[in-house]
C-alpha cells in the first residue's frame, strides 16, 4: 500500500494536503510532517497544506491556494476519512484523493484508501510510510509529526501506546525532533485553561455505576472564556485516570443548542454507544452529537448499564 502512495507522488507535480476540521495536534502533525517529507524527498514537487485554523496554528500555518491549483493535482486527506468532517471541500477538484487516517469508521471518500484503526496516530502511519521507503526526514517534518504522535497518545498515556509508539517517537528524535520542545509547545497552559480543569475536577458527578459525567451549558464556555471544544475534547480527560472510574463522558452545549459528546473508557470498548446515537470514533475514545441534556441521560444510561453487565460479570 505504501509502495501504491509513493507511485503516486512520484507521478503527480502538485499535491495538495487536507485533514479535518479544527484540527487536532494529530491532524495538523500529520499534515506538516507529510508536507515536508515530501518537499524534502522530492524537491521538484509543489506541496500545499490548507484548511480552517484554530488554536493549534503554532504548528505551523497553512497555505492559501487557488482553485485552479487543483487541476492534476493529487490530494491527501489526513486523519478523517468521512466527508462531512474534512476542512476545505476543494478536494473534489483534484484527480486523485488518497485518505490516510486511524479512525474506525468507514471510509466514505477516496480513489486510494489506508486505514490502519490500531495505529494511535496519523502521524504514526506517515513516519512508517517514510521508514519503509527509506525517506529522508529533518527536524521541521519531524516536530510536527511528534507533535501529532504526543497528542494523539496522550502524551504516550492511553492504553493503545505500544512498542511501535515509542519506536516512532524514537525515530522522530533521531531526526532532530525534541521532545522537551514539543512538550513546551503543546502543553504550557492559558491561567483560564487551567482553572476550568480546575472546575471539571470539582463538579464531575457520577452514575450508580460510577460513570463520571459533566454537563456544560453555555455559560461554562463563557465563564473561563474558551472555545466550545476546548470544554469539550480538551477537558473530557479530566474525569479519567481515578480509581473505580471506568467510563467518563462529556456533554457539551454548542452555539447551535446541540449537545457535543465525548466519551472516554480505560477497557471496556463503548463505540457502539456513541453510534447508537449517530457518532463513532475509537472503541475507547468516541462521540457524538445529541439534541438535547435529556438525551444526554439516555447515554449515562446505556454506559451504566455496560458497567452493570461487566459488574455481574465480574461476580460470576
Ligand atoms: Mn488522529
Amino acid at each position: 500500500m505504501y509502495k501504491d502512495i509513493i507511485e503516486l507522488i512520484n507521478k503527480y507535480e502538485t499535491i495538495i494536503i487536507h485533514r479535518h476540521k479544527n484540527p487536532d495536534g494529530d491532524a495538523l502533525g500529520s499534515q506538516l510532517g507529510l508536507k515536508r517529507l515530501i518537499e524534502i524527498n522530492y524537491p521538484s514537487k509543489t506541496v500545499y497544506a490548507v484548511g480552517d485554523e484554530n488554536n493549534y496554528k503554532f504548528l505551523g500555518r497553512m497555505d492559501i491556494i487557488n482553485d485552479d491549483v487543483y487541476n492534476n493535482a493529487l490530494v491527501f486527506i489526513l486523519d478523517v476519512s468521512v466527508e462531512r468532517l474534512i476542512s476545505d471541500d476543494r478536494y473534489k477538484l483534484a484527480e486523485h484523493v488518497i485518505v490516510i487516517d486511524h479512525h474506525l469508521n468507514p471510509a466514505d471518500i477516496g480513489d486510494t484508501v489506508l486505514i490502519k484503526s490500531s495505529y494511535i496516530a496519523c502521524a504514526e502511519i506517515i513516519c512508517e510510510m517514510a521508514l519503509e521507503n527509506d525517506l529522508k526526514l529533518d527536524k521541521k517534518g519531524a516536530i510536527p509529526l511528534l507533535s501529532g504522535l504526543v497528542t494523539d497518545s496522550g502524551r504516550f498515556l492511553y492504553p493503545n501506546v505500544n512498542a511501535t509508539t515509542f519506536k516512532i517517537a524514537a525515530y522522530l528524535i533521531e531526526c532532530g525532533a525534541d521532545i522537551q520542545e514539543v512538550y513546551e509547545m503543546l502543553y504550557v497552559e492559558e491561567v483560564n485553561h487551567k482553572k476550568l480543569k480546575g472546575y471539571f475536577i470539582n463538579n464531575f458527578e457520577l452514575t450508580k455505576n460510577n460513570v463520571a459525567y459533566m454537563k456544560n451549558d453555555l455559560s461554562v464556555r463563557d465563564e473561563f472564556n474558551v472555545s466550545t471544544f476546548t470544554v469539550s475534547r480538551a477537558m473530557v480527560n479530566q474525569m479519567g485516570g481515578m480509581k473505580g472510574i471506568d467510563i467518563w463522558a462529556n456533554f457539551t452545549m454548542d452555539d447551535e443548542g446541540l449537545i457535543q459528546v465525548e466519551l472516554r473508557s480505560k477497557k471496556i470498548s463503548i463505540v457502539d454507544v456513541a453510534r447508537k446515537y449517530g457518532g463513532g470514533g475509537h472503541a475507547l475514545a468516541c462521540g457524538c452529537t445529541l439534541k438535547s441534556f435529556e438525551e444526554a441521560d439516555l447515554v449515562l444510561k446505556d454506559l451504566d448499564s455496560l458497567l452493570e453487565k461487566e459488574k455481574q460479570n465480574g461476580q460470576e
